[in-house]
């Protein structure tokens, strides 16, 4: 997820000391996530700090969009299209453990999409006709969820806003292969501040996901499949639908040294940041945890905010919200 803009600059070192979880290069290869899977990457068990040489620059590892010279402007922060390049190292005072290892083109497409000439060109048409393509997926997963609570078809995407005043953003990114993966991410443990969010990955796997089992969680690989899209809740939707649908806590390993990169697309649905559009959590009858309000009722804006301040830091930005009877009492099983 890159947040709204962000400095960009190069570093020289990534101020990482943290351990961290072993690189796809020498974890288990990918497999289809199943309750008893193997193919897990536990979390990380502290070790020895120690003192690290230098690392080499992301810049000097990653290719850098330069402008093309025909009005795009990749680090305009007030452009529709933006590059963001070790989210996180600039969040909170540098208290980020690591940076994200990766390399972000940042679009935002709905509900105004900039103009062609401020796309890249590589990318100019087809990003387009993408990004509609998955606007109307989003509208469809919307009614079929909205039935499956138990609610009239046009809940979510009208009630609940989740098209209503949609804000589309489309994030391309791009993982360079790695010197040192043990030591950083190509994307650290978060959920999404998005009512849901549509994910194409290429071939080369490292994509994770939690699975939520107490006492402890456990990683599953989330294998590429030819011809299929990934569909994460995002923290927005657990909101509305008081935790009835959850977000999905997610991370990307690094591609070690000999790579090869790693390229994925995701689309965000959620509101601008400036939104004040409510959103509420729906409580509906029939007893049981549900039947009282999980969440404070917030705004798309106020939550992208907390988000982005609170930064990727591995915990669930929806903590701030939830309502103190709900916290004291945790959510049913699955
Ligand atoms: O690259 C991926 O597969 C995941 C991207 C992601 O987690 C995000 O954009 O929030």
């Amino acid at each position: 997820w890159p947040p709204s803009p962000a400095p960009t600059a190069s570093v020289t070192s990534t101020p990482s000391t943290t351990p961290r979880p072993a690189s796809r290069a020498s974890s288990t290869p990918a497999s289809p996530p199943s309750p008893t899977s193997s193919a897990t990457t536990p979390t990380p068990s502290p070790s020895p700090r120690r003192r690290r040489p230098p690392r080499p620059s992301l810049s000097s590892t990653s290719p850098r969009p330069t402008s093309t010279g025909d009005g795009w402007s990749p680090r305009d922060v007030a452009s529709k299209v933006r590059f963001n390049s070790n989210f996180g190292l600039f969040r909170n005072g540098f208290r980020s453990p690591a940076a994200n290892w990766r390399d972000t083109m940042f679009v935002e497409m709905f509900p105004e999409a900039p103009s062609p000439e401020e796309i890249p060109p590589p990318c100019r048409g087809v990003l387009e006709v993408y990004a509609a393509a998955v606007r109307r997926l989003g509208e469809r997963l919307f009614e079929l969820l909205s039935e499956a609570l138990g609610l009239p078809v046009g809940y979510l995407g009208r009630d609940a806003g989740c098209m209503d005043g949609l804000s589309l953003s489309v994030a391309a990114h791009y993982y360079p292969a790695c010197p040192e993966p043990e030591a950083t991410m190509g994307a650290t443990k978060h959920s999404d501040p998005s009512f849901l969010t549509v994910l194409l990955q290429d071939t080369s796997g490292g994509l994770q996901a939690v699975l939520p089992r107490p006492p402890e969680e456990r990683w599953v690989d989330v294998p590429p499949v030819a011809g299929a899209l990934v569909v994460n809740v995002g923290d927005l939707l657990q909101l509305v639908s008081n935790d009835r649908l959850r977000s999905v806590e997610h991370r990307v390993l690094p591609t070690g040294a000999a790579g090869p990169a790693r390229v994925s697309v995701a689309c965000f649905f959620r509101h601008a940041y400036a939104s004040t559009r409510p959103c509420v959590p729906v409580v509906v009858g029939g007893g049981g945890a549900r039947a009282a309000a999980v969440y404070r009722s917030t705004t798309a804006g106020e939550f992208l905010a907390h988000y982005n301040g609170k930064g990727l830091d591995g915990r669930s930005a929806l903590d701030h919200f939830r309502l103190p009877a709900a916290a004291s009492s945790p959510p049913p099983p699955l």
